[in-house]
């Protein structure tokens, strides 16, 4: 059996900032686990250097069940985005050693391929509705089958999702938190006239799809999603902040529109209502965030169940670790929908080779064993840590809202 021999936490900022997790063994085998928290890096990076790897040295690294409920029941503080991100990066690194040793692809070990590669989602965006339309036509024509449009909204000065440059969307990008502006009427009138306008544009062979980031009511999202019905979107993303999962009922009295939301969940615990009374349709819920291969495999049995597929999560600050992951998962996963692809700087792509590729619209998480990406230290070094903060929201009268 492989013995931990230690374990490191490598703190990266190729343009922005990574915590990666790389667990050794005595076989000297090593694995990966992404532990990445967008704007919050150092407390994962501090829970898994002072209170995780302590526990983990001389432990058997086949035993990964036991080892996640060790850290998960052992810490007696349950959940929570810092814990769980910890430790799902040493649940996605303890797969890495076992896939290593047996010499074949993660997605191997999870059942095998139930499809020839992972359909993903690119980002089209503008700072007007022609300018949106343009980069989702470019993306089209780079063979995505799944394009999600965010535009930027009359009147406001900035919108989420509109990014300053073509493909790198970073929304992390101040040093303190940068004040954005917005205004739910304005918005609500600007999307659907976005959808009509694109789908005439790029046909109806094409999923569009959208993301409100949390911040509409239930019943302002009911209305959104009536009214994009017409244009038959493949998803509206996170309507309304989701603390509150019975808020969903409203949403499905209103509209047909599917509905995803999970990101930003943790455990099974944050999702059990919306799966149970089948309030989404999707669950977005990622390796990085959510415990793990272990736990995600939980959670997407569970959405099986009730007609829930998945739809993880795979914005530019989950790392090229999380993404492979991801894709070893999505490849295997029953019940998959569809998987997030913002694409990494060539900075990035260079601290993190990795052996997944994209070919007409689909991912592949590619065949070596493992996860299939390293990290290259002495690359990574290159780049020390930068603070950065995610934006925060004001009305326009000056109330705090949600970004
Ligand atoms: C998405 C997300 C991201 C988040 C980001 C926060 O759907 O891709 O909403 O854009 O805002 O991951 O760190
Ligand atoms: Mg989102």
């Amino acid at each position: 059996m492989p013995i931990i021999t230690g374990a490191k936490v490598v703190v990266t900022c190729p343009g922005r900032n990574f915590v990666t997790l790389k667990i050794e063994t005595d076989q000297g085998i090593y694995g990966l686990g992404d532990a990445t928290l967008n704007g919050r890096e150092l407390a994962v990076a501090s829970y898994l250097q002072d209170h995780v790897i302590p526990c983990l040295v001389g432990r058997d690294a086949h035993r990964i069940e036991d080892i996640w409920q060790f850290l998960y029941r052992g810490a007696y503080w349950r959940r929570g985005p810092v814990t769980m991100s910890a430790i799902a990066a040493v649940d996605t690194a303890l797969w890495d050693i076992k896939a290593k040793i047996a010499g074949l692809p993660l997605y191997q070990l999870l059942g095998g391929a139930s499809r020839q590669g992972v359909m993903v989602y690119g980002h089209a965006n503008g700072a007007d509705i022609d300018a949106t339309i343009d980069s989702a036509r470019d993306y089209q024509q780079q063979g995505y089958r799944a394009i999600r449009l965010q535009s930027g909204v009359p009147g406001l000065a900035s919108a989420y999702g509109v990014s300053k440059d073509k493909y790198f969307y970073e929304p992390a990008d101040g040093d303190l938190p940068r004040e954005n502006q917005w205004s739910t009427e304005r918005y609500l009138r600007s999307v659907p006239e976005l959808f009509e306008r694109a789908r005439g544009v790029l046909g109806n062979d094409v999923h569009l799809l959208h993301d409100a980031h949390h911040r509409l009511s239930p019943i302002e999202a009911g209305r959104l999603g009536r009214d994009l019905e017409p244009y038959r979107p493949f998803w509206l993303e996170d309507p309304t902040p989701a603390e509150n999962q019975a808020g969903f009922r409203i949403i499905r009295q209103h509209t047909t529109t599917p509905i995803a939301v999970g990101e930003v969940f943790n455990s099974i615990w944050d999702c059990k209502q919306l799966i149970e009374e089948q309030l989404i349709d999707y669950i977005r819920t990622t390796v990085v965030h959510a415990g793990g291969i272990t736990h995600l495999r939980r959670i997407a049995d569970f959405a099986a169940l009730h007609d829930v597929r998945t739809g993880c999560h795979g914005a530019t600050d989950l790392s090229p670790v999380c993404m492979g992951a991801a894709l070893h998962f999505d490849l295997s996963v029953p019940n998959f929908g569809v998987q997030e692809y913002m694409r990494h700087t060539p900075e990035t792509d260079a601290v993190f080779p990795h052996a997944y590729s994209f070919a007409d619209g689909y991912l592949h998480p590619g065949e070596e064993p493992g996860i299939g990406v390293d990290i290259d230290e002495a690359a990574a070094a290159k780049y020390p840590y930068r603070r950065a903060y995610l934006p925060v929201n004001r009305l326009e009268d000056g109330t705090m809202f949600n970004w």
